[in-house]
């Protein structure tokens, strides 16, 4: 039996240990995407139920011109996108810069070279005109990389409402890093879900088909699969909060019973006690005045905003 944390062979490994034997228990959200946490995210993405995708993917195309606009520069630029995942929003505004003969490069920047290989040749086939040039690495690193070698403007993307799994001080310190790597005229274009009906958003991360309970859920599979554990997933509720007042949706695994878990990688017992929950993810939801806050203790400034009829979603464009 493990008592203290010696030796572990990958951070996955180390992060488990620390979540599950913190009290409250907590599971790091990015563990759930493995390759059937991606898959189970293109579902979610095409639910119903998942509002911001098409959201999101209604702005761009209500308001590419105007955004293209905003991005163009003379002499050209770079547009570099951060986890650019299958691309489907992205080439609504692809398509436009390239009917505008607009110069640009695209680099879309992702942890996996799978995703950016099938991202590379459907554009080949989709939109053959865009010069796309793939980055495998993580965001940060290849970010400054490309600060440093291209003198281009730079346009970056980060659409999908994905800065929601940050707590603010990490949204804060995900936005200096960013603004590190901008230059004076780079421009920034993310994407912030709203604040809403607080029944829309718990039918969005509490589908009746059950995607996302399979989505958060992929968790204890994976730590299954890869650590060697005995977690039995009929014996966790998924359970979704939403608190108007800060705007945080927040994702739990509620232990159903009183239960022993074995995760023999770890040589670890983790014990839960009936109705015990495992913290897994927050979804946090916003409003302008969350955002400029953000954006300020960044050093970053609002340029402009674009939303749907609804006001569910918006994105908006920050320069230095
Ligand atoms: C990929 C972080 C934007 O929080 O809305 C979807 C992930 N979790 N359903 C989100 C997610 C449950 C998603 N992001």
């Amino acid at each position: 039996m493990k008592t203290t944390p010696t030796t572990f062979q990958t951070a996955f490994e180390e992060d488990v240990y620390k979540g599950l034997t913190s009290f409250p228990k907590y599971l790091l959200s990015k563990y759930i995407y493995d390759q059937k946490g991606d898959k189970l995210f293109q579902q979610i993405m095409a639910m119903p139920e998942y509002y911001l995708t098409n959201c999101e993917l209604n702005i761009l195309k209500h308001h590419k011109a105007a955004i293209a606009e905003i991005i163009n520069t003379k002499g050209g630029f770079d547009l570099i996108e951060l986890g650019a995942g299958d691309g489907k929003k992205t080439k609504i505004l692809l398509q436009h810069l390239v009917d505008k003969k607009y110069d640009f490069n695209y680099l879309p920047i992702d942890i996996s070279q799978h995703v950016l290989e099938e991202l590379e040749n459907s554009l080949k086939n989709e939109i053959p005109e865009v010069n796309v040039k793939i980055q495998q690495g993580t965001y940060f690193k290849t970010l400054e990389n490309l600060a440093g070698y291209s003198n281009r403007r730079k346009v970056i993307l980060f659409l999908g409402s994905n800065i929601g799994n940050l707590l603010h001080e990490n949204a804060i310190e995900f936005l200096r890093n960013i603004q590190h790597a901008m230059h004076q005229d780079d421009k920034l274009f993310m994407g912030f879900d709203q604040k809403k009906d607080p029944q829309n958003i718990l039918d969005a991360y509490n589908d009746k088909t059950g995607i996302t309970e399979a989505f958060n859920k992929n968790l204890l599979a994976r730590i299954n699969k890869e650590l060697d554990a005995d977690f039995n997933l009929d014996n966790f509720k998924h359970w979704e909060a939403y608190d108007p007042e800060s705007g945080t949706a927040k994702s739990y695994l509620v232990s159903k019973a009183h239960q022993k878990v074995t995760i023999k990688k770890l040589e670890l017992e983790v014990n839960f006690d009936a109705w015990e929950s495992i913290h897994t993810e927050i979804s946090q939801k916003y409003d302008d005045a969350v955002v400029e806050w953000l954006a300020k203790e960044a050093g970053l400034e609002i340029e402009t905003s674009f939303q749907d009829q609804e006001n569910w979603y918006k994105n908006y464009i920050f320069r230095k």
